[in-house]
C-alpha cells in the first residue's frame, strides 16, 4: 500500500472542519485502553490489511492508548533541541520511519444513538492514516491539533474494528521541530462522539467586558436555531447572532469570574462557562478590562516523566496549582496548544494564556533558513491548517488573551497570512509571534531572552524601528532555568515594573523533561538527551524547568514566588509598607501576620490590620506593639506574612502569597576567642580545642572530631549556567586550573597564643595565585580562624568561589543555622530565602539537580551546627556571616557526575564556608552573570569561629 500521504505537505485529507472543542450532552464514549501494537521499522515493512476484520493481530502486543509506544517498551525516544535527526529535505522524511499500527475492536453502548458520529483524535504524533470498519476514513497531521472524522454510517453495534497507522516522520515533523523529545503515538484521547442531528456543530461565545460602563456584552454566533442562556444573568434563550448588554463581573487571572450556562438546540445542550473580559492595546500598552496587565509568567510543555505527552489529567492540574501557589499568572503554551483540558483550569483557577499553534521549523536555522516552509508556498495551506485547528479549538476559553503563530520558524508569507487569517477570525485577541523581528504581521513587540540592558532600552523605546518601538513589549522566553538559575529575575521584575509597556515575560520553562529510569540497584533517576543512544543529541538542554521533572519545585520556583509576588511587604515610614502590585485585585482575600523574630525564635506574633489598598497602590501600617527594642538582646527581625484569609480553588486559606522582613536591631558580636597558647608535642601542635598537623599547619582534630581542616577553596562544580554557550565562564575557570590548585605551605609559624600558617595557592603550569594566610587563635573551647587572601599575579578570569573547604566526620549529618533559608540561595537569585532558623539534614540540602552540579548554598549563616545523633558536633560562627554546603562528596565528584545516581555518599561530610560566590546568571541561554554579581579575585578576608559542641553542651 502506498505511503505517498507521508510526505505531502498538504493538511491530512478527510477530516471535518475544525470546531470548537467541548463536551455536550450527546453520547460519546472514551476509547481509551490497551489496544493491539505493532512496530514496524519502516511504512514498506508493516503488514498489509490491518483494517480488515479478519486481521490477525493475536502476534502483536498490547499498549495503552493514549500513550507513547517508545515509553513503552517499542524503539527509544530521542532528544534534539533545534536539528533535525534527519536529512533536511522538505518534505521528504526517512525511508527508515517507524511505524506503529494500532488496532482496537469496540462495541457500542447499547444504548447508543442512531445519529451521525464523528471519530475524534485529539493528539496523534507524527501523522496517521485511519480505517473504521475496512473503510479509509483519512489521514491526520498537525500531532498537537484535533482531528476528527465522520463515521456514523460505518458504525455496528459491536466489532467495529478501529486500524490507525502511525508513523515518526512525515512532512509534518518539519513543521515540529520543538525543543522536546521526539515521541510518536496516539498520545491524546480517542474519542467516539455521538452527534445529534440538529445540535449544536460550533459555536462561539463573545463576552466583552466595558470597563467604564461596567457592562458586558454577550453573544453566541453558532447556526441559525442555536440559543444560548445564562441563568444566573437572567438570559435566556438569546438567539445565535443577537446580543445583550448585562451588568456583570469581569474575568482577570486574579480574579476569574466565570458564568454558567448552555448553549443549546432542541436537539442538544453544550455547557459553557462565560468569562467577560476586553483584550485591547491602548497607547501601546495591553489592557484587559482598561488595566494593563504584568505577565509573571512560564513557558509550559506538556511532559511527564513516564508519560511523556500522554499527561494524564492529574499531572495538568498539578501544574496550575503549583503555578497559581508560586505566583505565576501566565502560561505560554510552547510550543503547541495545550490538552485542552488544560485550559479548562486556566479559566478555572485563573491564568492568563498565549496559545501558541503547532508550529516550529528551527531546524532549518541550522541551513541559513535555505528551504525554511514558512515562506515557501508548497506549505501554505499546512500553515493555515494549523492555526485554524488551533483558533477553532481554543476560542471560547477566556483566559486565551494572545494568540501565537508558533515558535522559531523564521518569517516568510505563511506566517504574515496566518496572521492576516486569525486577525480576522478572531479580531478579540492580539497575535503574537517572536520571530517576526520587524513587528510586520504581529501585534505585540517579543523578544526572548533579551539581557537587561536591552529590555531597558525597548522600555526607553530607544529602536530606529517606529513599528516595534509603539508595541507592547513581552518576552516570550526568559530567564532560562536549567539547572542551578536562573540568576536576575530580581533586575527583570525591576524593568517590567519600570515601563508600562514592558509587560513581563515567561520564564523558560515550567518543567524539566527528564524521563525516568533505573540503574542496576533500582535507584530511580531521570535521563535526557543521549541517554537512549541517540546518535545526535542535546544533552540535558532539555532539563530547564523551574520544576523538576518529577513536579518538585526547585529553589528557582520559590524565587520566582518571591520576585513575583503580587503585594509587597518592607519598611516604610514608620512601621509596615505594604504595597499591591496586583493588576485587578485588592487586598481584602488577605490577611496579614506579624511575628518577631529574636535570633530566629519568634517572641511574639499577631495579626496585623491592613486597609484596602487598591491595586497599584501602597500603604504605611504602624508597628504592631514590640516589647522596647533596648531590652531584648540578639539579631531582631519583624516578620509580616500576607496569607490567604479563605480557601481559594488552588490553596486554602493561611497560604502565603508575599511575605517582607524589616531588621529591627542587630546582635552584639561575640568576643573573639583568644588567650590559650600553643602547645607542641609529637608532631602536632595544640591550640585551645583545635589540633594541628605541625608540619602543613592544619586543623586535623577539633574537640573529639578528625577533620580535614579547612582550606582555601576556588572551585565549584559548574552549573549549567556556568557551562552557558555565549559566554563559558566554566572553561575559562578550568583553563585557569581552579579545579586543581595546589597549596604550598611556606611557613607554620607557631609563637605564643597564635599559629600563622602561610601558603600560595596556584594552578599547576600558571603563574598567578593566591596568597593566603591563616591566623589561628582559641580560647578554652573555642578557636577563631582569619583567613586573609591577595591575589598575586594577572588572574585571568572570575573565581567561582571564594572560602574554605573542609571536612567533617559523616557521622554529623544534621545541621541547624541561623541565617538566610530555609532553601539555597546564591548572589543573583537569593530572594526567597528569609532571616531565620532551620534546621535539616545534610542529605536533605542538596538539590537534586537532574544533572548534577553546584547547589545548596545557604546564605549568611551566623552560626551553622553539624551535629550526630548524639548531639556531639561542631559550631561554626561568622563575623558576621558566611555561606555554607554540606555535602556527602566533594566539589570534583559533583563536577564528575553525569546523574543524579553518580553521587554516592562518602565517609566524610564535606563543608564549603565562604565569603562569597560568583552569581548564577543565565548563560546556559542567554545573558550571563549581572556585573555587580561578578566575584573577582580580590584581597579579602574570612573570619570564622568554630567549637566542638558536646552533647550536654548542646544547648549553646
Ligand atoms: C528557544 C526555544 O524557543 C525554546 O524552545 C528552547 O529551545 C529555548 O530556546 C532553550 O531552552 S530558541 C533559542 C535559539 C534561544
Amino acid at each position: 500500500m502506498s505511503s505517498s500521504y507521508v510526505e505531502d505537505p498538504a493538511p491530512g485529507p478527510g477530516s471535518l472542519p475544525p470546531r470548537a472543542a467541548f463536551s455536550s450532552g450527546a453520547r460519546s464514549v472514551s476509547l481509551a485502553g490497551t489496544w493491539r501494537f505493532l512496530l514496524s521499522p519502516s511504512p514498506a515493512a508493516a503488514p498489509d490489511g490491518i483494517e480488515r476484520d479478519d486481521f490477525d493481530d493475536r502476534g502483536w502486543t498490547g499498549l495503552t492508548v493514549p500513550g507513547h509506544w517508545q515509553l513503552q517498551g517499542h524503539g527509544n525516544p530521542a532528544y534534539t533541541n533545534v536539528r533535525y535527526p534527519f536529512p533536511v529535505r522538505p518534505p521528504l522524511v526517512p525511508s527508515d520511519n517507524p511505524t506503529g499500527d494500532h488496532r482496537l475492536v469496540f462495541a457500542l453502548p447499547d444504548d447508543w444513538p442512531d445519529e451521525p458520529a464523528v471519530l475524534r483524535f485529539d493528539g496523534v504524533d507524527s501523522c496517521a492514516r485511519v480505517w473504521l470498519n475496512g473503510e479509509e476514513l483519512g489521514v491526520t497531521r498537525g500531532s498537537r491539533l484535533p482531528t476528527e472524522f465522520a463515521v456514523g454510517p460505518l458504525l455496528r453495534p459491536r466489532g467495529n474494528v478501529l486500524a490507525v497507522r502511525v508513523h515518526q516522520w512525515s512532512s509534518g515533523s518539519y513543521l515540529e521541530d520543538q525543543d522536546m523529545w521526539w515521541l510518536s503515538g496516539i498520545f491524546r484521547a480517542v474519542t467516539l462522539l455521538s452527534r445529534p442531528v440538529g445540535g449544536v456543530e460550533d459555536y462561539q461565545l463573545h463576552a466583552d467586558y466595558d470597563h467604564v460602563s461596567g457592562l458586558g456584552t454577550l453573544s453566541v454566533t453558532a447556526a441559525e436555531g442555536v440559543l444560548l442562556s445564562v441563568p444566573e444573568l437572567g438570559v435566556e434563550n438569546l438567539p445565535a447572532g443577537a446580543v445583550t448588554q448585562l451588568a456583570v463581573e469581569p474575568w482577570s487571572a486574579e480574579s476569574p469570574r466565570l458564568y454558567h450556562g448552555e448553549v443549546h438546540t432542541a436537539a442538544e445542550r453544550v455547557p459553557v462557562r462565560i468569562g467577560f473580559r476586553t483584550v485591547a492595546i491602548e497607547d501601546g500598552v495591553l489592557t484587559v478590562n482598561g488595566r494593563r496587565v504584568l505577565f509573571r509568567g512560564v513557558n509550559r510543555h506538556e511532559h511527564h516523566p513516564r508519560f511523556g505527552r500522554a499527561l494524564p489529567r492529574e499531572f495538568a492540574l498539578a501544574d496550575v496549582l503549583l503555578m497559581k501557589r508560586h505566583n505565576v499568572n501566565a502560561v505560554r503554551t510552547s510550543h503547541y496548544p495545550p490538552d485542552p483540558y488544560f485550559l479548562e483550569l486556566c479559566d478555572t483557577h485563573g491564568l492568563w494564556v498565549i496559545d501558541e499553534c503547532d508550529l516550529e521549523t528551527h531546524g532549518f536555522g541550522e541551513l541559513d533558513w535555505a528551504g525554511n516552509p514558512s515562506d515557501d508556498p508548497r506549505w501554505t495551506e499546512a500553515y493555515l491548517d494549523r492555526m485554524r485547528r488551533t483558533v477553532e479549538r481554543d476560542k471560547n476559553h477566556p483566559s486565551i488573551v494572545l494568540w501565537s503563530l508558533g515558535n522559531e520558524a523564521h518569517t516568510g508569507r505563511n506566517l504574515a497570512a496566518t496572521a492576516a487569517w486569525t486577525r480576522e477570525r478572531d479580531p478579540s485577541r492580539p497575535v503574537h509571534y517572536e520571530g517576526d523581528f520587524e513587528c510586520e504581521y504581529v501585534d505585540v513587540h517579543s523578544r526572548m531572552y533579551a539581557d537587561h540592558a536591552e529590555v531597558d532600552r525597548i522600555g526607553r523605546r530607544d529602536d530606529p524601528n517606529e513599528r516595534r518601538r509603539s508595541l507592547p513589549f513581552l518576552l516570550c522566553e526568559f530567564a532560562h532555568a536549567m539547572g542551578n538559575g536562573p540568576g536576575g529575575l530580581l533586575e527583570y521584575r525591576e524593568l517590567f515594573e519600570r515601563y508600562p509597556h514592558v509587560q513581563g515575560g515567561f520564564v523558560w520553562e515550567w518543567l524539566d523533561h527528564g524521563l525516568a529510569r533505573h540503574d542496576e540497584d533500582g535507584r530511580e533517576y531521570f535521563a535526557y538527551g543521549g541517554d537512549f543512544g541517540e546518535l545526535i543529541h542535546d544533552g540535558n538542554f532539555v532539563i530547564d524547568g523551574l520544576v523538576h521533572p518529577d513536579r518538585t519545585p526547585s529553589p528557582a520556583l520559590a524565587e520566582f514566588a518571591k520576585v513575583f509576588e503580587p503585594v509587597r511587604i518592607g519598611a516604610g515610614a514608620g512601621g509596615v509598607q505594604i504595597e499591591n502590585h496586583h493588576d485587578v485585585v485588592g487586598l481584602a482575600h488577605l490577611v496579614f501576620r506579624w511575628s518577631h523574630e529574636h535570633d530566629g525564635l519568634e517572641s511574639s506574633a499577631g495579626s496585623l490590620a491592613v486597609p484596602e489598598v487598591l491595586p497599584g497602590q501602597s500603604v504605611d501600617v504602624p508597628l504592631p506593639p514590640l516589647p522596647p527594642l533596648s531590652t531584648v538582646a540578639g539579631e531582631g527581625v519583624l516578620t509580616v506574612r500576607a496569607e490567604l484569609a479563605a480557601d481559594t480553588a488552588w490553596a486554602s486559606a493561611g497560604h502565603v502569597v508575599a511575605w517582607g522582613q524589616l531588621p529591627l536591631t542587630t546582635a552584639t558580636a561575640a568576643p573573639p576567642a583568644a588567650g590559650t597558647v600553643l602547645v607542641r608535642d609529637s608532631g602536632s601542635l595544640r591550640l585551645g580545642p583545635g589540633v594541628f598537623d605541625a608540619d602543613t599547619g592544619r586543623l586535623v582534630a577539633l574537640g573529639g572530631h578528625r577533620v580535614e581542616g579547612p582550606r582555601l577553596d576556588l572551585w565549584r562544580a559548574p552549573t549549567d549556567n556556568d557551562r552557558g554557550s555565549d559566554e563559558p565562564e566554566a572553561g575559562q575557570w578550568r583553563a585557569a586550573g581552579l579545579h586543581r590548585l595546589q597549596h604550598r605551605v611556606a611557613e607554620v609559624d607557631g609563637g605564643g597564643s597564635a599559629l600563622v600558617v602561610r601558603t600560595r595557592v596556584a594552578p599547576p603550569g600558571l603563574g598567578f595565585g593566591m596568597l593566603a594566610d591563616y591566623h589561628w587563635t582559641a580560647d578554652h573551647d573555642r578557636l577563631r580562624l582569619r583567613v586573609d587572601v591577595e591575589p598575586e599575579g594577572d588572574w585571568p578570569c572570575t573565581l567561582p568561589r571564594l572560602g574554605l573547604r573542609m571536612a567533617v566526620p559523616g557521622a554529623l549529618g544534621s545541621v541547624e543555622w541561623f541565617g538566610a533559608g530555609p532553601g539555597e540561595a546564591y548572589a543573583d537569585s537569593r530572594q526567597a530565602a528569609r532571616i531565620g532558623r532551620f534546621s535539616s539534614t545534610v542529605d536533605a540540602l542538596q538539590t537534586p539537580y537532574v544533572y548534577p552540579q553546584e547547589n545548596g548554598n545557604r546564605a549568611d549563616a551566623r552560626w551553622l551546627r553539624v551535629t550526630s545523633a548524639s548531639g556531639a558536633g561542631i559550631r561554626i560562627e561568622g563575623e558576621p556571616v558566611f555561606d555554607f554546603t554540606a555535602r556527602r562528596w566533594t566539589s570534583e565528584e559533583l563536577d564528575a557526575a553525569r546523574h543524579t545516581v553518580d553521587l554516592v555518599p562518602g565517609e566524610l561530610v564535606h563543608l564549603n564556608l565562604d565569603l562569597a560566590q560568583h552569581g548564577l546568571g543565565t548563560a546556559s541561554c542567554g545573558p550571563g552573570v549581572l556585573p555587580r554579581y561578578r566575584l573577582h579575585a580580590q584581597k579579602a578576608s574570612l573570619t570564622l569561629t568554630f567549637s566542638p559542641i558536646t552533647p550536654e553542651g548542646a544547648a549553646r
